[in-house]
């Protein structure tokens, strides 16, 4: 038997393995660049090809056409005064869409802002996204500012402001699945500024480390409000990143839902069946504002904005679609129209109905009040009898 101090002996055991052909080959994902469809809905790519059925495809199209039609009257209802702020999707269907669709409904969502297509793909109505948008009776998130959306029913996590919080949340849920034995994955969406949150890489520490059944989304769209991604970060792509936390790293077109969804539904299985995490960079670009607090036109010009509108995720896969005789581009056209003057009935209707009661921030924190929100409550509610006493009426 050794006596003594051993813990300075070096090297320790084991040995480092050797990866560095593993490595090579994650290195070649983690820099390159896949897509199954180029700028014309041509393939380029077969192997990656998910060769869906005809109403697979079809499916994919209403979901991507449903994101466009419900963000375009989002950002209406805000300039009419009528929604507080929207943080505009177009552009990012794809992605959001492509992820979504290769999940199970039993699998948890950790969304960030900008991920509209993900909620209708997980089977959140258009009117449910109203109800939250409007803060009406109905809202799930009962008037909470602290997140934006959000929704029990489709086990989607409520998206929290601060950006990346959601990353270490989407780890410890998956660890804890794990744990518990259930076969279940959690997917994150963030975008490319969150990558410099310490959040993302302490939740890509612990789930490489503890091969947490976790899927990692980051959306890479240029920019993080007017911050482009090259003044972001130093390294040559978003998904290298995940190599220093032994997570694979995968950059893809984010615009071409056919790769989105080959990647991510590899990658979700792969979780599922306790091969460990993964981390998606899509390529996208935000077409609109950062939010409708935001003018773009501050930080880049039309030239650049123009010259993405040829990678439009709606455009190219209508085109493929158009290819594959599933649906005309006239076909195309009219189910966005149809959508569009359905969006616009369900609007009507829902503008209708009351708002939340004007206490509803009062109850939906603590199971029980504690004794100085109850303060609070009572100096509140005095308030309105004060002004009712006066005659005055006050806005609720
Ligand atoms: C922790 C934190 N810091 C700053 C902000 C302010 N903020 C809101 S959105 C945003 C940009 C985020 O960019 P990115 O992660 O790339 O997502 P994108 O908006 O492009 O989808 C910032 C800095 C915030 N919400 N949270």
């Amino acid at each position: 038997m050794e006596k003594g101090v051993t813990f300075h002996r070096f090297p320790f055991a084991p040995a480092p393995r050797d990866v560095r052909e593993e490595y090579q080959r994650l290195l070649d994902e983690a820099l390159g660049f896949k897509r199954v469809l180029d700028e014309d809905g041509e393939v380029v790519d077969e192997q990656l090809h998910p060769k869906l059925s005809p109403d697979e495809l079809l499916e994919l199209y209403t979901l991507m056409v449903r994101a466009r039609v419900i963000d375009a009257w989002l950002l209406r209802l805000q300039r009419m005064g009528k929604v507080a702020l929207h943080a505009p999707n177009k552009g990012q269907e794809a992605t959001a869409v492509g992820v979504a669709k290769a999940m199970k409904p039993e699998d948890w969502l950790f969304p960030s802002y900008r991920e509209l297509g993900a909620y209708i793909a997980r089977g959140m109505s258009e009117e449910e996204i109203l109800d939250r948008a409007l803060n009406t009776k109905d809202d799930p998130l009962k008037g909470s500012d602290f997140a934006i959306y959000g929704n029990r029913k489709y086990n989607i996590v409520p998206a929290p402001v601060p950006v990346g919080n959601q990353i270490p949340h989407a780890v410890g849920a998956a660890m804890a699945a794990k744990i518990l034995g259930d076969k279940i994955v959690t997917v994150t969406f963030f975008g490319d500024g969150s990558t410099s949150r310490g959040d993302f890489h302490a939740g890509l520490n612990f789930a490489g480390v503890f091969k947490s059944p976790v899927v990692f989304v980051i959306q890479n769209n240029q920019y993080a409000i007017s911050v482009p991604v090259t003044r972001q970060t130093a390294a040559p792509t978003l998904a290298v990143k995940a190599l220093a936390y032994g997570v694979p790293g995968k950059r893809i077109d984010g615009n071409d839902i056919l790769v989105v969804y080959s990647v991510a539904k590899e990658a979700v299985e792969r979780a599922r069946n306790g091969g460990g995490p993964t981390l998606i960079e899509t390529v996208t670009y935000r077409m609109g504002p950062h939010t409708t607090a935001d003018d773009p036109s501050r930080y880049r010009n039309e030239e650049e904005v123009k010259a993405f509108e040829r990678l439009d995720p709606l455009r190219r896969f209508k085109l493929y679609l158009d290819k594959q005789g599933v649906l005309t581009l006239r076909e195309a056209e009219e189910i966005e129209k149809a959508w569009d003057s359905k969006v616009e009935e369900i609007i009507r209707r829902v503008l209708e109905k009351p708002g939340l009661p004007r206490d509803v921030f009062f109850h939906n924190v603590y199971s029980r009040m504690p004794w100085h929100l109850e303060e609070e409550y009572k100096e509140f509610e005095e308030q309105f009898e004060v002004a009712e006493e006066l005659g005055l009426q006050l806005e609720e």
